[in-house]
């Protein structure tokens, strides 16, 4: 019986230190990967200054096709997304595709600090498709003037 334990212990460990590392990875270089809802693509997302912050951001995407294959000349769109209060930016993000499934999106605006989503649609010929990445932004959210206007 306590051999049987043991080596449970022993199984679930690199499991539990694998699981420990993964969420310590995400938080230092703030590169997370998703596949989108349908499971067209998949993006690989990273926070260019590691963290989102209240202001402009830029993030590097990396778009790939169910294969493994990177996806050029993708319509890509970038759009941040308050869902607590239902709201998401005037400025509008520019994406720029630098050829090898890699688009940089530039302008990605921040206006308050709280739980955001950052929206990437992604199309390529005829299929469009959707990965939705959360984010707890730091900085005040409550009290100003824009909250006054939902
Ligand atoms: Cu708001």
């Amino acid at each position: 019986m306590k051999i049987r334990i043991f080596f449970i212990i022993l199984i679930m460990f690199p499991v539990i230190a694998i699981a420990g590392m993964e969420h310590k990875h995400m938080e230092s270089t703030g590169s997370i990967s998703m596949n989108t809802d349908n499971g067209n693509f998949a993006v690989k997302l990273s926070v260019h200054d590691k963290e989102m912050k209240v202001g402009k951001n830029r993030l590097d995407i990396m778009i790939e096709d169910k294969e493994g294959h990177a996806v050029k000349d993708a319509n890509i769109e970038v759009v941040p997304w308050m869902p607590g209060m239902g709201h998401g930016v005037d400025e509008k993000a520019v994406i720029k595709g630098e050829g090898n499934g890699m688009y940089i999106a530039e302008n990605v605006v921040i206006n308050m600090g709280g739980e955001w989503e950052i929206r990437i649609s992604v199309n390529k010929g005829e299929l469009t498709d959707i990965a939705v990445f959360k984010f707890q932004v730091a900085g005040s959210g409550h009290g100003h003037e824009h909250k006054m206007n939902h």
